[in-house]
């Protein structure tokens, strides 16, 4: 064996209990007491401390071309932060144009990806963006063939679907085993409200919440699980961030469907309040905070921990697409120096170094167990992406993608400091986490030491996705 983690404890989305786990060649080869070292084994001391499944980040923009810029981190120093941050996996979408057939955009963007060579392991969703065609419909089955099974579609923004071409789209995915996503507003109403805010003069980013309102969410959340019923589809909602949307997938689940939820860490840590003022004190403006889905009142926020609590909230994601200041600063002047308002800001924040810190960090405190966190964060999202042949657990015979936890370290949010993304700012600024890993490994390579980056530009590989299988609710 060539890793052996000493005396620390496991724990997988079932159980929790006290074994050694030993590593060869980048795989978990033995779990169990007193295992003992080889000459050559590395032990490592993990008294005290969690082995954890690296998290899987299923929601990510890199170097995403959005809002007239680039999403601030590369494949390189996104993926080098998630590493960071305990994901050992990431998830990226790739944004199909118009007249592209997917396979292509796929290649793309992963030859992009290879260029800035990624710091961990990755995979692809890819963001249907023209489906007007069966050619362009039937290269779905081309991206299955590359390993790519899931897509998600855009209910809302110019470049998205109409909800023909969404009931398309999951019929074909349900034929061939794929999973769609979607990201769920009500376009139109949002339209009408952006239109009606700006003709008043209602400029600010708190306008850009009340166009996303909780009822511009809800309304799609509803419709498209009913497309996806009547299209006889699995679903997955990303982002799920508000009230009506939980209740709608909880009792869509109750009646035996297949749709699945994912949120983010946003939407359970700050609330709309944050686009009235921003947070002064941290030198955070309100348009800094602008994304979408845009973060929402305290009983969507309440109904998002009950959802991940009670099973309605299968995934935890990031939706990581960071924007400099400067760039938010377009919500006020734009690019060509004309006056910006909340339309013409970039929508996305950083949080991909943040996600498993803080939710880990939730369950130290007590709000959910560790096995919830690492369900949500590792388990579920590899067996929804079809990567749980290698991925999620602590399992003989996995990668070794391992975090090694302190349950005791304090950590806080310094992106000046200990934070290894490119963005000159974040919304996690001063963010205080009970609990931070201590070291993360990759296929058993070590890329976080507890301080620093250790690992390599290209240490990350392609992961394929397997058929989705979903007929239920059930994992
Ligand atoms: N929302 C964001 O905030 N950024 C990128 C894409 C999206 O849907
Ligand atoms: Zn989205
Ligand atoms: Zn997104």
């Amino acid at each position: 064996m060539d890793l052996l983690f000493k005396g620390g404890t496991v724990v997988t989305a079932k159980s929790t209990f006290k074994a050694d786990v030993a590593v060869t060649k980048g795989r978990i080869s033995a779990i169990g007491a007193g295992l003992k070292p080889d000459k050559n084994t590395e032990v490592i001391d993990a008294k005290g401390k969690m082995i954890l499944p690296g998290a899987i980040d299923g929601h990510t923009h890199l170097a995403m071309p959005f809002g007239g810029t680039i999403a601030t981190d590369d494949y390189f120093t996104g993926t080098r932060a998630a590493a960071c941050g305990g994901t050992t996996t990431v998830f990226d979408f790739v944004l199909q144009g118009v007249g592209e057939t997917m396979d292509a955009a796929l290649k793309r963007r992963d030859d992009i990806c290879r260029a800035d060579g990624p710091a961990c392991d990755y995979s692809y969703h890819i963001g249907v963006g023209d489906v007007t065609t069966p050619e362009m419909l039937a290269s779905m089955d081309e991206c299955m063939k590359m390993g790519v099974a899931t897509f998600k579609v855009f209910m809302v923004y110019d470049f998205g679907v109409d909800d023909g071409q969404f009931f398309e789209t999951l019929q074909h995915a349900a034929k061939i085993g794929a999973l769609v996503g979607v990201h769920a507003e009500n376009r139109d109403v949002n339209n009408a409200l952006i239109k009606k805010f700006l003709a008043e003069g209602k400029t600010d980013a708190w306008y850009h919440y009340l166009s996303k309102n909780e009822d511009v969410a809800g309304e799609a959340d509803v419709r498209a699980i009913n497309l996806a019923k009547m299209a006889g589809a699995p679903l997955y909602i990303v982002h799920l961030d508000n009230k009506q949307g939980v209740e709608a997938v909880a009792q869509a689940r109750a009646e035996g469907y297949p749709i699945f939820a994912e949120t983010c860490p946003q939407y359970l840590y700050f609330t709309k309040d944050v686009y009235k003022k921003g947070i002064p004190e941290l030198k955070l403006r309100a348009r800094d905070f602008v994304c979408s889905p845009p973060m929402k009142g305290k009983p969507s926020q309440d109904a998002l921990w009950n959802g991940i609590k009670t099973g309605a909230v299968s995934t935890l994601a990031t939706d990581h697409c960071p924007f400099l200041k400067k760039e938010k600063d377009w919500g006020i002047k734009q690019k060509d120096g004309k006056k910006g308002n909340f339309t013409t800001i970039p929508n996305g924040c950083a949080g991909i170094e943040n996600m498993y810190p803080y939710i880990l960090s939730e369950a130290n405190k007590g709000r959910i167990s560790f096995n919830k966190a690492v369900e949500i964060s590792a388990t579920n999202p590899a067996k929804l992406f079809g990567i749980d042949y290698c991925k999620g657990a602590i399992e003989v015979g996995l990668d070794a993608d391992i975090v090694v936890y302190d349950p005791k370290k304090e950590f806080e949010v310094n992106n000046r400091k200990n934070q290894h993304g490119a963005l000159d700012h974040t919304i996690w600024e001063k963010a205080k986490f009970k609990g931070y890993p201590v070291a993360v490994y990759n296929r058993g390579k070590l890329l976080f030491d507890g301080k620093d980056y250790v690992g390599q530009s290209g240490d990350g590989k392609f992961i394929k996705q397997k058929k989705i299988k979903f007929k239920g609710p059930e994992f």
